[in-house]
């Protein structure tokens, strides 16, 4: 009897061990390691983002199609911040042989080395961390492994830490400690991510729990995961505490004094047996108009079998469904990880309202109906862009978007500053300012460049232009905001009598303007000089104090009159003349005071005058430059439009012929990125240019016939660190403008496969990229200045779907924290709306 007990008990373990088999992590040929449902990246993607520690690098988890847990890497704190120091990663080894993936992790801060392991046993991989040399003293009891998981995808859910059961706390609460300054390891450059108040202390997460055994989520077998530590306990942190942007951290101290292998972690992400990820049915949100093409592309599991058809249901005015249409599916390919295949339902071409049904999934519903359309850029004309004007006041009905920003004005950048937000002061001020010297008069006009409160002129100058474009071209009428210039108010929803675009246009110039004239050229960027007011989140007009810096004060301490304070929280003029820059803002002016004119006659004037002189002056300014210098001689995009604006402006030959020199090389080189300013040009040429520019219209549209089969939705697809909707609403103006031009050469209807995107055919889900814009299933999250109420500022249009290398995209709407594919910006938000209009005048 106990034999055959026995007996039994080995044939099951056999039987275990042999199906288990099938299912085991292997490394595959893109150096990941894989099972059906599990993705564990080891340093595919590194932490060299733009911005330090963007969560997006490390040691990354892929669970069941969604990536819920990165950032795996020994680590200088228990909640690493965004300018926490990262490590970088020298070099990365795959082994097939032993099924792992090995890296040397060093802080050159420290000069401090240390190598991680990564092997795939069974369904688990051991993380290991080893040392040749022991840590450097500075770090002992600082030095740690930590792996960090999604909030948004484990709030709420539960967790055991050795046998003690909890749940995931939907908001952080309480758990942190102050220790003395000297403690705190360096942070990026030696900045600080928070205001001490004084105190000389910074703030330490307390652990939630701490063990040796941790098992997340057991209520939810998608986000299953074991970890056990064998050396070191671990500790779980909720990264809440220190930024509204913090994940849920597992970390294990690294032993002081010790070499060799130091930490060994087993973690085992649990697959769902045969899971098979859900149909991604790709189709516009925003509906049809009846007679365009109408075709669903399907984002379909590797192995997921594809549907013979699909059906389009019509929902009737009493509430009844019915099947109207049955087409085949046809198989499109391979993109990146997934099959994709297509629907087309353009048959149906009967106003109303419908969904598909493909298999056993209905998708939400959307119209067919010639209207469809007329809205897309109405919520990012009346809402998002007024709600980016600095400087005013913005009022929504009952609500207060924000108050007046920055009422103590700007402070001269002092020399030799290198800036948080990618920017940097040269050896000079380039003014007549001494260092931290108030230059008044700056705090007017101007939008905000982003999720952030800073104004980048170089933004600011392509967003007026943009505004010009849609005024010169459309002349939108439309009239629903309120701006009052002198009260510094804007009032959303309550027309005035003023067009709303020239009010915009105003608002930016007044900002461009003031700075030509006080400064005497463009500022580079007039933004925060302190970390700790950086990543504000809320209402702008609380960023700053709105009192100017008064030296003789304490840190704190407000003067006796009121009106000045010791808070050293004024915003910096990064004042490094660009003549560039300059130049490109001459053009604008140029621009603007044509649109002001009968406006604003004070304002158009000025700006003229500013155009004339800032061309005169940067014109012999790049004359000085030496002839290597690169911008003079690339001819790159933004030289070639500016000689095209100038040209537009001044009527002067010269400009006309330095267009033309800069522009056919580079359409030679590279038709795509420039021929909408090659066609910008076309009504104020002669035929002859027209003529000439036809041989590229008809290899840009090659371009566009090819991109069908470069990927399945046929737009240009970015795989950069920054999604690519911005590169993709202009593809669309181009199609648009090249129609308009060229309608025997380039098809409208090609046009429409950029709005499909936006709304909602595209990978990862199928929601519309534009917040509220009449779509049924519009993003909900987005990067915005109200991000920490993981919410949206109507009408953003967001990056998009961010690819991760080797072969993933994602775009979260639970989790807005991620810049590079949920914020939106005003120069893309503009961009959108000449797209917008332009699509609308195509199509009408
Ligand atoms: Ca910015
Ligand atoms: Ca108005
Ligand atoms: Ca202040």
């Amino acid at each position: 009897m106990k034999q055959l007990k026995f007996l039994v008990l080995a044939l099951q373990l056999l039987l275990a061990v042999h199906s288990a088999s099938g299912q085991d992590l292997k490394l595959n040929k893109l150096e990941y390691f894989e099972r059906q449902g599990v993705n564990i990246l080891v340093y595919s993607n590194l932490f060299t983002g733009g911005f330090n520690d963007e969560k997006n690098a490390g040691i990354e988890l892929i669970h069941h199609g969604v990536r819920t847990a990165q950032g795996g890497a020994v680590r200088l704190s228990h909640t690493p911040e965004q300018w926490d120091l990262v490590p970088t990663i020298s070099n990365r080894k795959v082994n097939p042989a032993t099924n792992s993936i090995e890296a040397t992790l060093r802080y050159a801060d420290y000069n401090f080395d240390s190598r991680v392991v990564v092997t795939a046993k069974g369904k688990a991989v051991e993380i290991a961390v080893y040392l040749d040399k022991p840590i450097p003293k500075e770090l002992e009891g600082k030095a740690g492994f930590n792996l960090e998981f999604l909030p948004s995808q484990y709030w709420n859910k539960a967790y055991l830490m050795d046998e003690r059961f909890n749940r995931f706390p939907r908001y952080v609460v309480g758990n942190s400690i102050t220790k003395p300054n000297s403690e705190k390891p360096k942070q990026y450059k030696g900045y600080n991510t928070s205001d001490d108040r004084g105190t000389g202390k910074f703030i330490d997460p307390l652990p939630l729990e701490t063990g040796r055994s941790l098992i997340f989520a057991p209520d939810e077998p998608s986000r299953l995961v074991k970890i056990t530590s064998q050396d070191a306990d671990l500790m779980l942190f909720d990264g809440r505490v220190l930024a509204q942007n913090g994940w849920f951290v597992i970390r294990s101290m690294l032993p002081a004094g010790k070499t060799g292998k130091v930490l060994t972690w087993t973690v085992e992400p649990n697959a769902i047996k045969g899971w098979i990820r859900e149909p991604n049915i790709g189709f516009s949100q925003v509906g049809y108009t009846p007679l365009q093409q109408k075709t669903a592309v399907i984002e379909l599991d590797k192995n997921d079998k594809p549907q013979a058809k699909a059906s389009l249901y019509k929902v009737g005015n009493d509430g009844s469904t019915k099947e109207v249409y049955s087409g085949s599916i046809v198989s499109w390919g391979h993109y990146f990880k997934y099959n994709y295949v297509k629907f087309d339902f353009t048959k149906v071409n009967t106003p109303g309202i419908y969904f598909i049904q493909y298999g056993n999934i209905k998708t939400n519903n959307f119209l067919i109906q010639n209207n469809v359309y007329d809205k897309i850029t109405d919520a990012t004309s009346d809402i998002w862009i007024p709600i980016h004007m600095n400087h005013m006041f913005v009022n929504e009905g009952y609500r207060v978007w924000h108050g007046e920003p920055f009422k103590e004005g700007y402070l001269q950048a002092p020399p030799n500053t290198d800036h948080f937000d990618l920017h940097s002061q040269g050896p000079t001020t380039d003014t007549k300012y001494k260092p931290l010297e108030l230059i008044p008069g700056l705090n007017i006009g101007g939008f905000f460049d982003a999720g952030d409160f800073d104004i980048e002129t170089g933004s600011n100058i392509s967003v007026v232009q943009n505004f010009v474009q849609t005024w010169e071209y459309f002349k939108p009428m439309r009239d629903q905001t309120f701006v009052d210039q002198k009260q510094r108010y804007v009032d959303l929803h309550r027309p005035d009598g003023t067009p709303d675009v020239l009010q915009f246009i105003e608002h930016g110039t007044l900002n461009l303007v003031a700075q030509a004239e006080i400064v005497g050229h463009m500022t580079q960027t007039l933004s925060n000089a302190v970390l700790d007011n950086y990543h504000h989140l809320g209402d702008a007009a609380s960023l700053t104090d709105g009192l100017p810096y008064n030296p003789n004060l304490g840190p704190y301490e407000k003067s006796s009159d009121g009106r000045s304070s010791g808070v050293k929280d004024d915003l910096w003029a990064f004042t490094s003349r660009n003549p560039n820059l300059d130049l490109s803002a001459a053009t604008m002016f140029a621009a603007v005071s044509r649109a002001l004119k009968g406006y604003n006659d004070d304002l158009s004037a000025r700006a003229l005058q500013q155009s004339k002189r800032l061309l005169k002056e940067a014109t012999e300014l790049i004359a000085k430059q030496p002839q290597d210098s690169t911008r003079r001689s690339m001819g790159n995009a933004g030289d070639i439009s500016t000689n095209l604006q100038l040209y537009i402006a001044t009527g002067e030959q010269q400009y006309m012929n330095r267009f033309q020199q800069l522009l056919w090389p580079a359409l030679d080189r590279n038709v795509n990125f420039i021929l909408l300013t090659a066609l910008n040009a076309i009504p104020h040429m002669d035929a002859a240019y027209k003529e000439k520019l036809r041989p590229y219209v008809v290899k840009y549209n090659n371009y566009i016939l090819g991109l069908e089969k470069d990927n399945p939705y046929g737009v240009p697809v970015g795989l950069g660190n920054w999604a690519g909707n911005g590169a993709v609403t202009n593809f669309g103006t181009t199609i648009c403008f090249a129609n308009k031009y060229f309608p025997d050469v380039v098809d409208k209807r090609h046009a429409y496969k950029v709005t499909n995107w936006l709304f909602g055919c595209h990978p990862y889900h199928n929601y519309s990229f534009v917040a509220t814009v009449g779509a049924t299933r519009p993003k909900a999250t987005f990067y915005g200045n109200n991000r920490a109420d993981f919410s949206f500022i109507p009408g953003n249009v967001a990056p998009g779907v961010l690819f991760r290398k080797p072969d993933h995209f994602e775009n979260y709407d639970d989790w807005p924290f991620f810049w590079g594919q949920n914020e939106g910006t005003i120069a893309g938000n503009t961009g959108y709306l000449i797209f917008g209009s332009a699509f609308k005048n195509l199509i009408k």
